[in-house]
This record gives structure tokens, C-alpha cells and sequence, in this order.
């Protein structure tokens, strides 16, 4: 059996090296871990990072209010009991200065920062079926050459602007919440517009309307939220999860979107009408997206579904103070087909006078004009434009890059009618090329960091495997693959998910085939990819 060659490890930092055992896309949360793992089995890898720092979404995201929507305790990182313990998370739901810190924290902890090439978007990544390796070129017109080269790019991390007519006429500054400004933006004494009311609008909203002069929100789908009921951290809870961290983040692994979400497994329409009020209540005041785990049959009944949203939809009523304005934001497509948001005072800003609703969900926005934008026949003025538009979610930052594999052929291509995968980890055609929350696995419909360590786990497990057995090349087969696609398919339509415009359907992106692209149900995935992997790689082709 090869050993790994020790030259490898020594060599990993000389200047200007263009060969290497792997090349790692991105440097969010995914492609650091990726690193460490790779350093761990003394491979020479390297991250290329499109950003001048680490961090990903929280390096990007840096609009007001910006904050996650799983516990702070949940959502780091469990590969190091040390850095468990010692991390210390300020609030609930943790800043995305404070999440920016902790990536910061974790790169210098695990010495991981010489090994990553900032600045550097990659531009293309080839196989070359002659040599069995991947040749990657970045926009700086650098090429390196690797065995594996996986994509850590990101989920949600190539932004969607849609193309308004006009927009290059907008004589302010525009934003774009998936790129803000690092230095910050002030609002004061300004008139803003906000187009999209999803999760970013809905954490920025009330925060840059407390600043502004006023702030006109373009609305074309009211969005569901819960409020978070944030604040400093418990430190009696924090110390009782610190005892047994180990134990807390495997009973949260169970859950079907591997987070505390307190599921109960009963049905919504099982028990009696005031019983279920106290539940959603309770829920509502404990504040998480857990909200939706209080009936087993939310997100697959129509009816039980529809007696969650009534409840939100009520709420909304309760704190909206003028009632025509209530209804406009009162959401009706089916609670969580679209992701929950998580709020802090998000309705409530609608009682302010200085922010107007504009509901465009029937009068699209026609144009952006000089000063403003254009619905039918009024032109809406402001100084500033917010896009809160979202991404082009899960393929977005994959398909931007030329990834050519066997014979040339181009992922884009292949993903023509929608991805292709096995196990969101792998493609047919694609050998030795992995994906970290890809298509097709959990990814975003999962507690992320838990999600991330799980795969880059499995990708630096098998890369071990691979690699010491002398294998040139691990591939998906089309088989494999085929039935992975169909069975992701099928569980979801089991479920109410496909049954709005959600992103995680692509329908937010113009002309992107609708195929719902996350799996559904952690635990059983999580047991597949075990099964796939003891049974030495179950559903990929190996060659010498
Ligand atoms: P990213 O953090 O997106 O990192 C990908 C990196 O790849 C980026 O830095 C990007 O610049 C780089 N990259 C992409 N393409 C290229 C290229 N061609 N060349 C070079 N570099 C490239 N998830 C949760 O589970 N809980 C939450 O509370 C939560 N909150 C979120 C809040 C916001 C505002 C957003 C946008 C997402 C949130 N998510 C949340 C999802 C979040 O994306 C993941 O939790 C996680 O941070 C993703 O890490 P990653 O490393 O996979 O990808
Ligand atoms: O993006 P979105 P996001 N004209 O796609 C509207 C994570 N996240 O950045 O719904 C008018 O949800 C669009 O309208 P519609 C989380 O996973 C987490 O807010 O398509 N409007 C929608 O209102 C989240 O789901 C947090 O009809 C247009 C909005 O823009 C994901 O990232 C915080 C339009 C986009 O909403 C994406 O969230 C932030 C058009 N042409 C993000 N095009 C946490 O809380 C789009 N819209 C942790």
C-alpha cells in the first residue's frame, strides 16, 4: 500500500509552486476545514479565495443586522473539543462581526493562513484525461495543477442582481447585501430603496430604517418570520452544554435538519385547537426556526401547514397597526417552502412613518430611473439602492467557473437540465473533483457548520483511501448518480417544499431549470454516506 510521500509536506509553502496533491476552492467555513484535513494527511493543498480574507457569506455579508439563524452554540465548528471550550459566543444568534472574528480565530488557531491564496478567483478548472489531473487557472492568470480539487465555493455566495432596466442610469450608490461595503455604509438623512423582503432585507430593514430619512421596501413576496428573541447568551445554559458539548451536538444530529429544533413527531390536526395556540406560542416567544418543528406534519400537510401560518399571519395583524398595510405584508404561500426567517423587529418597522411598503408581487418594478424606480405609472425617489435580492443559490458559484471534466465535458452542461450528483458530493465525469455541501445533500436545509465538517470529513477520509491505495482516479458512476437525483426528487415531493418559488427550487433566477436541489433529512443521510464509504465506495468507480 503507498504511503504518502513526506516531500509533500515540506514543500506545501515554496513560492510559485504550480503542482500540488489538492487545490481548494474558496475559504468560507468549508474550504479552512478542507485545509486543515488535507494538511492533517500530509497532502500539499491549497486554498484559493476569490476575497482578501477568510470567512465566506460572513465575510461577504456585512449588512446591518447581519446575524445567524441557528444557536451560536450550534453553529460552529465540533472538530476540536479545545476549540469548543475555549470559544466563547457573545450572543443567542452571533453577530456577523463576531462569526467573521471566529473564522479569523479558527484560521490563526489551526495556522491555516499560509496556505491560502486571497485575491485569487478561480477562473477554470479542467481534468486532463492524459495525466488524471486537474490543471485550475485563476483570473490572475495563474495555473496549478492537482489530483483533487474540491469545490468549497459556497452555497449561497454568488449574489443575484437581477437586470432591471435602466439600472445603469441609478445616479447613487447601489448595494448588493451579498457584497457589502466593508467600511460600512451610513444611512443618516438618507432616502433609501430596498428591493426583496427575504432573510437578509428582513435582518436589515429595521436597523437601516432607524437611520434613514425613509426607506421604501419593494415587497414581491411576503416572507414569514418568527421573532429570535436575542440577546447576551445564557451562561448557566452555556456552561451545562459546555459539560457534554459532544453529547448536546450528537442529539442535535438526530434531528431531521441535524439542529435543535425540539421536533415532536406528532401531527398538528392530532390535538385540540387551543392546545395547539399554546404550542405555537411557546414556540414563538422561545424565538428559532425551531418554530416549525412544533407538528411532525408542517411541512408535509396542507392543512396542518396552514394552521401554522395562520398563526404568523395573525401575529403580523397584531403588530401591524394600520390593517390594509398588515395585509399587504401578511404572507400566503405555505409556511417554510421558502426558508423561515428569524427577526428583530421586522414588522413592527412598518409602524414607523418614515417606511413605506410597496408591493410589487402583481405591478413588477418597471425600470430604475435616475432617482428612483419606476411601478406603472409612479416613480419612487431615493438616494441609495439596496438589492436584498439573494443568490443564485447551490449551483450559482459552481457554474460561474469552467469546470471541464472527462472528454472536456462542461459541468454547465451537464447540469443543463438541473445538477447532477451523488450524494451533493460527487459527479459522473467529474473524477477526483468533490463538492463541500453540494447539490443533493442536506447543505442548506441543514444546521451548515455540522453539515460542512460532515463532508469535508468524508472527502479527506476518502481522499486518504484513495490515495494510499495507489487509485488514480474515483469517480461517481452514472448509475449511482441517476438514482441519487431521483430519489432526492422523490423525497422532496413527499414534502410541501416544492410548492412555492423558493431559491432552493431556482426559481428565483430567470430561465434556471426547477429542480429542488437540497436533500431532505439528515440522519438517513448521514447513515448513506457511511454505508457508501465502508462499503470501499459504494456507487464510484475506482481506476489504478
Ligand atoms: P461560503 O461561506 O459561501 O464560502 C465560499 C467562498 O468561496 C467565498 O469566500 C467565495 O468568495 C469563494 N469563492 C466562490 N467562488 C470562487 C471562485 N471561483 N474562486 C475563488 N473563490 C471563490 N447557515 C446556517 O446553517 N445557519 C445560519 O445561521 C446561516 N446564516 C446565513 C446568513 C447569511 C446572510 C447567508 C448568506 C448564509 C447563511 N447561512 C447560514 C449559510 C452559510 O452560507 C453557511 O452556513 C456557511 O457559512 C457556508 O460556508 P462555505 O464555506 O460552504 O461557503
Ligand atoms: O435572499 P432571498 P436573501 N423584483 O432569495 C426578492 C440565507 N440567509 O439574501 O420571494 C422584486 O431569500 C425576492 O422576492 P421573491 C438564508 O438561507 C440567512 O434574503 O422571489 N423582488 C425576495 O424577497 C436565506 O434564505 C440569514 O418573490 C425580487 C428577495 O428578493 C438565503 O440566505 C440572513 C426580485 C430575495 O430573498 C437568501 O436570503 C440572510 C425582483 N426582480 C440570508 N428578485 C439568516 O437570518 C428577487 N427579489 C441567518
Amino acid at each position: 500500500m503507498p504511503v504518502i510521500q513526506k516531500s509533500a509536506v515540506t514543500s506545501q509553502t515554496e513560492p510559485g509552486r504550480t503542482s500540488l496533491d489538492a487545490v481548494i476552492v474558496g475559504a468560507g467555513f468549508a474550504g479552512i476545514y478542507m485545509l486543515h484535513r488535507l494538511r492533517q494527511l500530509g497532502l500539499a493543498a491549497r486554498v484559493l479565495e476569490a476575497g482578501d480574507g477568510v470567512g465566506g457569506t460572513w465575510y461577504w455579508n456585512r449588512y446591518p443586522g447581519a446575524r445567524c439563524d441557528v444557536l451560536s452554540m450550534e453553529y460552529s465548528y465540533q472538530f476540536s473539543p479545545e476549540l469548543q471550550q475555549e470559544w466563547a459566543w457573545s450572543e443567542r444568534y452571533a453577530t456577523q462581526p463576531e462569526i467573521l472574528r471566529y473564522a479569523n480565530h479558527v484560521t490563526d488557531r489551526f495556522d491555516l493562513r499560509r496556505d491560502i491564496q486571497f485575491n485569487t478567483r478561480v477562473r477554470a478548472a479542467v481534468f486532463d484525461d492524459a495525466s488524471g489531473r486537474w490543471a485550475i487557472t485563476t483570473e490572475r492568470g495563474e495555473s496549478i495543477t492537482a489530483t483533487y480539487c474540491v469545490m468549497a465555493t459556497g452555497c449561497l455566495s454568488s449574489t443575484n442582481r437581477p437586470q432591471f432596466k435602466g439600472l445603469e442610469n441609478f445616479s447613487g450608490p447601489i448595494y448588493h447585501t451579498g457584497d457589502w461595503p466593508h467600511a460600512g455604509v451610513d444611512f443618516s438623512g438618507q432616502r433609501v430603496g430596498i428591493i426583496g423582503t427575504g432573510s437578509s432585507a428582513i435582518q436589515s430593514i429595521p436597523l437601516i430604517a432607524e437611520q434613514a430619512a425613509h426607506l421604501h421596501v419593494f415587497q414581491r413576496t411576503a416572507s414569514y418570520s418568527v421573532p429570535a428573541q436575542n440577546g447576551p447568551l445564557d451562561l448557566d445554559s452555556v456552561k451545562s452544554i459546555k459539560a457534554d458539548y459532544a453529547a448536546y451536538r450528537a442529539r442535535n444530529w438526530q434531528q431531521p435538519f441535524g439542529v435543535d429544533f425540539r421536533t415532536n413527531p406528532e401531527s398538528a390536526l392530532s390535538v385540540a385547537v387551543e392546545e395547539r395556540t399554546r404550542e405555537y406560542e411557546a414556540r414563538w416567544h422561545y424565538g428559532s426556526l425551531g418554530f416549525l418543528g412544533a407538528y411532525g406534519d408542517l411541512l408535509v400537510s396542507g392543512e396542518a401547514n396552514e394552521t401554522a401560518a395562520e398563526f404568523i399571519r395573525d401575529k403580523i395583524r397584531s403588530i401591524v397597526k394600520d390593517p390594509a398595510l398588515a395585509e399587504k405584508l401578511v404572507p400566503r404561500q405555505v409556511v417554510g417552502c421558502k426558508r423561515l426567517c428569524l427577526d428583530s423587529g421586522y414588522y413592527a418597522t412598518f409602524n414607523r412613518p418614515n417606511v413605506t411598503l410597496v408591493d410589487v408581487s402583481t405591478t413588477p418594478i418597471e425600470e430604475i430611473t435616475p432617482h428612483g424606480l419606476r411601478v406603472q405609472d409612479t416613480e419612487y425617489t431615493f438616494d441609495r439602492l439596496i438589492f436584498a435580492t439573494g443568490f443564485d443559490a447551490m449551483t450559482g458559484a459552481l457554474e460561474k467557473i469552467d469546470i471541464r471534466g472527462k472528454g472536456g465535458l462542461a459541468l454547465k452542461t451537464k447540469w443543463a437540465a438541473g445538477p447532477r450528483t451523488y450524494l451533493g458530493l460527487a459527479t459522473a465525469g467529474f473524477p477526483n473533483l468533490f463538492t463541500i455541501t453540494g447539490p443533493g445533500s442536506p447543505s442548506v436545509l441543514s444546521n451548515m457548520l455540522p453539515s460542512i465538517e460532515q463532508h469535508v470529513n468524508w472527502v479527506s477520509e476518502c481522499i486518504d483511501y484513495v490515495h494510499r491505495r495507489g487509485v488514480r482516479t474515483i469517480e461517481a458512476t452514472e448509475d449511482a448518480e441517476s438514482q441519487w437525483v431521483e430519489h432526492v426528487n422523490a423525497v422532496a415531493h413527499t414534502t410541501l417544499y416544492p410548492n412555492c418559488n423558493s431559491w432552493y427550487l431556482g426559481a428565483n433566477i430567470p430561465g434556471k431549470p426547477r429542480i429542488f436541489m437540497p436533500y431532505l433529512g439528515v440522519p438517513p443521510y448521514v447513515v448513506k454516506c457511511k454505508e457508501v464509504a465502508a462499503r470501499g465506495y459504494e456507487g464510484f468507480a475506482l481506476t489504478v
